[in-house]
């Protein structure tokens, strides 16, 4: 059975200005994820709360939303086997203290916040993640 799936990748602000984006590109080829669309926009603050609204209760949702709109970004749909978690393994650990080496994140992430990269954490919100971004 194939397990050929789609994830969505963010490429965040802090990576974005630091000019790493075919860095992190290069690093999903790589390994093996195809990325069928990629473009680079810049959202406002009330689409990155709706983006984000699983977070609305934690205590920095506010500053969240503040930083993912606060210059452009790089939204992608990678494809692949097993996509959702090779792109989870891909990118490390939400603190990039805590991210093992090579990993996205601890490559290039600056902080718990500034951490270069989203990844979508299940398919569900796979789907979910990639219609917010690509479906009109
Ligand atoms: P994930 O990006 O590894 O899936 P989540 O827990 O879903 O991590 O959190 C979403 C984003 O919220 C993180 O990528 C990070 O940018 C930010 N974040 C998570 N925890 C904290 C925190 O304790 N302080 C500030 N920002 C945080
Ligand atoms: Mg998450």
């Amino acid at each position: 059975m194939s397990s050929s799936e789609q994830t969505l990748s963010i490429i965040k602000p802090d990576a974005v200005e630091r000019n790493l984006v075919e860095e992190i590109k290069n690093i999903f080829k790589k390994n093996n994820l195809i990325i069928k669309e990629s473009k680079k926009i810049q959202i406002t603050k009330e689409e990155a709360a709706d983006f984000y609204r699983v977070h609305q209760s934690k205590p920095f949702y506010d500053e969240l939303c503040s930083y993912l709109s606060s210059g452009p970004i790089v939204v992608m749909i990678l494809q692949g086997e097993n996509a959702v978690i090779q792109n989870r393994e891909l990118m490390g650990a939400t603190n990039p203290k805590d991210a093992k080496e090579n990993t996205i994140r601890k490559l290039y992430g600056i902080s718990i916040d500034k951490n270069s990269v989203h990844g979508s954490d299940s398919n569900e919100n796979a789907k979910k993640e990639i219609e917010f971004f690509f479906k009109n």
